[in-house]
């Protein structure tokens, strides 16, 4: 009930509810009959109203897609797969977490999507996501289907020892249901290189073969170049893309960042590189603040900080002097001409988006998947803000995934330089696809979430009336 009530106000407040009032009852209609079936699934709801809003007045205007149901099916996953994994902590106590795996939309190619492990997963946060994964995938070009798994397990404060018998008995479920062919697992919210490493082992192990089952794997043993720093190096071309729509770019202007995970790391890095300036970074327990711009040095403080002693963002500015620690908050008072929400979903409510608004921002683009709420994403689009939704500029990373998958079946690695290229020129095609389906009549303003959900629909829509129904 809470949670009917939440997406009732979410909805009133859309900014589709004036841009589609031609259309506004098949959208109450279609989100009704998902609420009868997804009705305990909040962010699930969120993202497919988001799509709904955008899709329906094109399915409306193109009755092929309506006939055959294509967005019905579409938020009905072809499979979801929930088991137990049980294993055994360092006292030799036995553990016992919950395992997914979504298996969303395959009409364009084999299930992919990253693995999440954070205690707040459930069905309602992996099914959101793998519904945006099947737009996004469409949008890099590359034969991707859709899906999302993980597990609640929470990778803070366990031994490598405990996360590798986690992984283990994760893989040993798992291993069951995906295939080079099938599902392609990766990493996102507490899935690295570590946990993709021993989870690669155990499959091996289990299947005696050799072959690319998960991509972000290590560079020794089928990886790609590139791929760690693929997502939030995309997240930064596509903000260059859009900015240059102004006439602008990231060079010289200041930019917020939230989160100091993979995503937030490699956006920072490349920022620096194009000469921009990295005022704050985050964690869950507060956020740090160097007004001076962060420096090189000091990032790979943060990356040691991170990713090898597994510490809190806090102990970066008790390193540092120039640095402000601020406890239980998130950066979005911190006034930039750059938003890169790098965390999770719905860390950007809309009173921050309006403050970020105040502050004249330029561009806001997701890292994150769903950071924005939908009261924050109208804020955006109403004032006319350089907007880009995560199933947008987020798809560096599986895109890179899907150039690991590429190289794996060639058994071949193409150089650093080779795979940065092809990202930048996914990214740009991602933009323009945006601008050709979001770009609004007499004023020119690009609603990137309208391009992207329409541009992504299309192929996976054209695809699944080709094959039937199925
Ligand atoms: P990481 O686990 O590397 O980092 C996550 C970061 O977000 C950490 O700083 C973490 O803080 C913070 N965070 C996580 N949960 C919360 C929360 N509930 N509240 C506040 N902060 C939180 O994950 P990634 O960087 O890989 O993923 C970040 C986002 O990017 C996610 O939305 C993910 O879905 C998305 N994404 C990731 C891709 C990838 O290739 N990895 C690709 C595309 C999107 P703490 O350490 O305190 O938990
Ligand atoms: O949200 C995402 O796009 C990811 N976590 C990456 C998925 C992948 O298969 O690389």
């Amino acid at each position: 009930m809470v949670y009917l009530t939440i997406f009732a106000a979410f909805f009133n407040k859309s900014h589709y509810n004036k841009v589609n009032k031609k259309y506004e009852a098949q959208i109450n209609e279609f989100m009704e009959s998902i609420k009868v079936r997804n009705g305990h699934q909040p962010e699930f709801l969120q993202a497919v109203k988001e799509v709904a809003e955008t899709v329906i007045p094109y399915v409306e205007e193109n009755p092929k897609y309506k006939k055959a149901k294509i967005l019905e099916r579409m938020v009905e996953p072809e499979r979801v797969i929930m088991f137990r994994v049980p294993w055994l902590d360092d006292k030799g106590e036995i553990q016992i977490n919950r395992g997914f795996r979504i298996e969303m939309n395959s009409a364009i190619g084999p299930y992919k999507g990253g693995l999440r492990f954070h205690p707040s997963v459930n069905q309602s946060i992996l099914k959101f996501l793998a519904f945006e994964q099947v737009f996004k995938n469409s949008l890099t070009t590359l034969p991707m289907g859709g899906g999302k798994g993980g597990s609640d397990f929470d990778p803070k404060g366990k031994s490598d020892n405990e996360v590798m018998k986690f992984c283990q008995s994760f893989m040993t479920e798992l291993s069951r249901h995906i295939g080079p062919n099938t599902d392609v697992p990766a990493g996102d919210i507490g899935v690295g290189g570590r946990e993709i490493g021993y989870m690669f082992g155990q499959y091996k192990r289990i299947q005696n073969e050799f072959t690319g089952i998960l991509t972000g794997k290590g560079i020794q043993y089928g990886g790609s170049l590139i791929r760690p720093e693929a997502t939030g190096y995309g997240v930064v071309y596509f903000a260059e893309n859009m900015l240059h729509t102004r006439g602008l770019s990231v060079f010289k202007h200041s930019v917020v960042i939230s989160g100091s995970g993979n995503v937030a790391q490699f956006a920072a890095e490349k920022v620096l590189e194009l000469g921009g300036k990295v005022l704050t970074m985050s964690d869950s327990k507060g956020f740090v603040h160097a007004s001076k711009g962060i420096t090189r040095e000091q990032l790979d403080f943060i990356m040691e900080l991170k990713n090898v002693r597994r510490g809190r963002i806090s102990e970066f500015a008790e390193a540092y002097d120039d640095v402000e620690y601020h406890a239980g908050k998130a950066p979005w008072a911190i006034n930039s001409d750059i938003v890169l929400p790098c965390a999770t979903q719905n860390e950007l409510g809309e009173a921050d988006a309006q403050l970020i608004v105040k502050n004249k921002v330029i561009a806001v683009s997701e890292g994150a998947n769903m950071p924005c709420t939908p009261g924050a994403m109208n804020v955006f689009l109403k004032n006319k803000i350089l907007y880009s939704p995560g199933k947008a500029s987020n798809a560096g990373g599986v895109a890179v995934s899907g150039l690991e998958m590429s190289q794996n079946s060639m058994r071949y690695n193409w150089t650093r330089e080779e795979v940065d290229e092809k990202l930048k020129g996914i990214m740009k095609s991602i933009h323009e696809d945006c601008v050709t389906h979001g770009k609004e009549n007499g004023n020119g303003y690009v609603d990137y979430v309208k391009g992207s959900n329409i541009a992504g629909f299309i192929k996976v829509a054209d695809a699944m009336m080709a094959q039937g129904v199925v």
